[in-house]
């Protein structure tokens, strides 16, 4: 199974990428002959390898970035099962752009949104329920500096669709 994690730049996606991979990462351009890296390792969860992919940073997947641009390539050519969007809690209007276009593309089976520390601190009150109910799946409040529900993010799909 492989499962990408998209979104605005610097919501924590790397982080979380780290954090469920370690260290055996493989390092592909994507598409060939660009300078745009598209990280991918592997997650081990109950005995099967989960692919994970750490797309660049984008705001929308109908630009012609470098990023955008490899970014929408992937999805079009590669298969990707899941699709994971990482939205940052203190920023959550500014990422829905992203997720709708997402959304077109697959259902979500999940969403991440990733600095609940900081938007906590701000004192930023976040409906996660209703965030749920609203999106029709899953929310996972994570806060990946602190490793916190990063480990909630795989088992999803384990549950969803199946090893
Ligand atoms: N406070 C806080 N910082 C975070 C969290 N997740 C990531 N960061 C930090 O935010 C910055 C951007 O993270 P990164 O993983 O590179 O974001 P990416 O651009 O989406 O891949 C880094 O300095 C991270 O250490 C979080 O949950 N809380
Ligand atoms: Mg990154």
């Amino acid at each position: 199974m492989k499962v990408g994690l998209i979104g605005n730049p610097n919501v924590g996606k790397s982080l979380i990428f780290t954090q469920l991979t370690g260290i055996g990462v493989e390092i592909s351009n994507f598409p060939p002959g660009t300078t745009i890296d598209i990280e991918s390792g592997g997650v081990c969860y109950q005995r099967e390898i989960v692919e994970l992919v750490d797309f660049p940073g984008i705001y929308s997947l109908d630009g012609i970035s470098d990023e955008e641009t490899s970014v929408r390539r992937y999805l079009q050519e590669e298969h990707i099962d899941v699709i994971v969007p990482v939205l940052n809690a203190s920023n959550l209007e500014r990422n829905l752009y992203l997720l709708l276009q997402v959304a077109e593309y697959q259902l979500p089976g999940v969403v991440v949104v990733n600095m609940v520390d900081e938007s906590e601190k701000a004192g930023i009150e976040i409906d996660f329920a209703r965030l749920s109910d609203m999106l029709g799946c899953k929310v996972i409040a994570a806060a990946a500096s602190e490793g916190r529900n990063v480990g909630d993010i795989i088992p999803v799909h384990f549950l969803t669709h199946g090893p």
